[in-house]
């Protein structure tokens, strides 16, 4: 049954599969680390965080019974389609929420038939500890950037899943840390927001206030460092990032010409229409108009 599991979801196009038991998930250390992470604040104006919590500690509380976890990665590709405009390379592919949504869906619709059980499925999409359940199925170590590094595409990778009451043979946790002594990420970051222990600190992440942070002007201490959209920089410094194609899983590519030759002034003269009609389907597309403008304006 495993086996076709992870053949099933490969040829979906999945670049890895890893599947691990909800037993004893999450342990009390990553209780800890997760709760001192939002009792320090650590989440910002994150309130859904927050309020989630105890559902992200209970993978139950989202399906009843929950027994196992199976884990999908996709790569988002080295290459930046317009390197002038500082948009995170995954918000320049397609809306990976919507693609993983899709092709779990298909999934679920197959295991039902094919091995039975009920499933949930998920892709930043719902209070799940994605990155640990991806280092319990095998899948990779947490890197000194606080993400999920794969032994064969390196960072660049996206997560979702599906939790199922269906028993599975577990994969063992990703063995290894090899980061060793690297600390490129760390040190490279503009603002400082990695931690010792492997965690960000969003108040001072440029991902976070460029993306989650919806106010209509940005505090004065804030500065984006030029970035209109998330931030790559942990990612780019990361040498396993070598690992990654220059282009894209074909399931995320998005029309190249959405991004190409576009300047900041080009979006600062946009209108809804024009923003809709070249962002739909990419995850700036969440983010919104008026929020890219106020990030462009924003201090570099
Ligand atoms: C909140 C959030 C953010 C916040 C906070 C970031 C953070 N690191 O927490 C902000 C808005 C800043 C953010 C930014 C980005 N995000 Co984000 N984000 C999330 C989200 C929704 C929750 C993460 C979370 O639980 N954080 C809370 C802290 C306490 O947990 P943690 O960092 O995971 O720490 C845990 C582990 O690291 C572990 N841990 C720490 N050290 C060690 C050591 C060992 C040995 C082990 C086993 C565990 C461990 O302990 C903690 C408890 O589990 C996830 C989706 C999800 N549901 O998981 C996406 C997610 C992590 N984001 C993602 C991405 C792509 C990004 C960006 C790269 C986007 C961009 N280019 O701008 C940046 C990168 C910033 C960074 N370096 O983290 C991807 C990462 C994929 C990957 N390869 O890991 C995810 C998984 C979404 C997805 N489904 O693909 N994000």
């Amino acid at each position: 049954m495993e086996k076709r599991i992870k053949a099933y979801l490969r040829e979906l196009g999945f670049d890895a599969v890893g599947i691990t038991s909800l037993i004893d998930f999450p342990t009390f250390e990553t209780r800890r680390r997760v709760r001192e992470w939002v009792f320090a604040g650590m989440h910002a104006h994150m309130v859904w965080f927050e309020r989630s919590l105890e559902v992200r500690l209970n993978p139950r509380r989202l399906l009843e019974g929950a027994a196992s976890a199976v884990m999908v990665t996709m790569h988002y590709g080295r290459r930046y389609i317009n390197p002038k405009l500082k948009i995170s390379r995954y918000a320049t592919r397609r809306d990976y929420h919507r693609v993983f949504r899709k092709l779990l869906r298909k999934f679920v619709r197959w295991a039902e038939k094919e091995v039975g059980g009920r499933f949930f499925t998920f892709s930043d999409s719902a209070p799940v500890l994605e990155k640990e359940l991806a280092v319990k199925s095998g899948l990779g170590w947490i890197g000194k950037n606080s993400l999920l590094v794969t032994p064969n595409l390196g960072p660049n990778v996206l997560l979702g899943g599906v939790f199922t009451d269906l028993v599975l043979k577990p994969d063992d946790p990703f063995p290894y840390d090899w980061c060793g002594r690297c600390n490129r990420c760390v040190e490279a970051c503009p603002t400082g927001a990695i931690s010792e222990y492997r965690t960000v600190d969003a108040r001072k992440c440029v991902s976070y206030w460029s993306i989650e942070y919806k106010g209509g002007s940005l505090p004065p201490s804030v500065s984006l460092h030029g970035w209109v959209f998330g931030c790559d920089v942990c990612l780019n410094v990361c040498p396993w990032g070598e690992k990654t194609p220059e282009r894209a899983n074909p399931h995320l590519r998005a029309k190249e010409d959405v991004f190409e030759n576009l300047t900041t002034d080009n979006i600062l003269r946009m209108g809804e229409k024009e923003f809709r009609r070249r962002f739909e389907g990419t995850p700036v597309m969440r983010a919104g108009l008026e929020t890219i403008k106020r990030n462009i304006r924003a201090k570099r």
